[in-house]
């Protein structure tokens, strides 16, 4: 049987956490007299929490200090995980387990490709984490997307070529680092927004059997 490496993004893909990091940058934000609208909050997705922290300080004009950073980055993330810890399976984004499903049932191996150092805790919320063979998230990276490492770990850990690699992400840092690993894209989303991808759906519901049929047999 042809096996291919199918690589799922978590934060936009599998969940929508996008609203719960707005909500704790946003807090964070004002906290420093920042403003912080929904726009912004759209190019960190896929982006690093340190990266991120950076872009709302320099969009602000300010400068603080190292420590200063730390606890700002420290306190972000308590509220973000104040949120998650409420998370259930019902937060699971439509059609993602019948894909996840469809892909063991075909045996094809599948693995987590997150910037999130929290992705454990969240598929564990809602209850995917038996789903994946492996998962590599922002505890194991070095470089944030859009450098292909996180990707290519995950080829790895499959042991898959990367070039039989197919990457589902939703965000622009996360479609081109897909390109650069040499694997397919298939962006979630705006097809405005992520038109580097080598296909572009709006979400799962979209997707059908036969395509990942095709997907596997290339
Ligand atoms: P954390 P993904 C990314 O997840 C999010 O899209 C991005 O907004 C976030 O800053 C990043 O994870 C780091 O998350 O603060 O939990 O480590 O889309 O790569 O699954
Ligand atoms: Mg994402």
């Amino acid at each position: 049987m042809n096996k291919k490496g199918f690589i799922f993004d978590l934060d936009g893909v599998i969940v929508d956490t996008a609203k719960y990091h707005f909500l704790a940058w946003k807090k964070l934000a004002k906290s420093i007299d920042v403003d912080f609208t929904h726009e912004q909050n759209e190019q960190l997705k896929g982006v690093s929490r340190v990266k991120s922290l950076e872009k709302i300080l320099e969009w602000g004009n300010k400068t603080i200090s190292e420590e200063q950073f730390n606890n700002l980055m420290a306190s972000k993330n308590d509220d973000y995980l104040s949120f998650i810890a409420k998370m259930d399976d019902n937060e699971i984004l439509p059609d993602v387990p019948k894909i996840l499903d469809y892909l063991i049932a075909q045996e094809q191996p599948v693995s987590l490709g997150s910037a999130s150092k929290n992705a454990r805790q969240i598929l564990e919320k809602v209850n995917l984490m038996n789903k994946f063979n492996a998962i590599v998230d922002g505890n194991d990276v070095s470089k944030a997307k859009p450098d292909p490492e996180v990707f290519l770990i995950a080829a790895k850990h499959l042991n898959i070529k990367p070039e039989d690699c197919i990457v589902f992400e939703d965000s622009v840092a996360g479609v081109q680092a897909a390109n650069t690993a040499n694997m397919i894209s298939i962006g979630i989303g705006e097809k405005d927004v992520l038109h580097e991808a080598d296909y572009i759906f709006s979400d799962f519901t979209e997707i059908e059997n036969s395509f990942i049929q095709e997907l596997i047999n290339r």
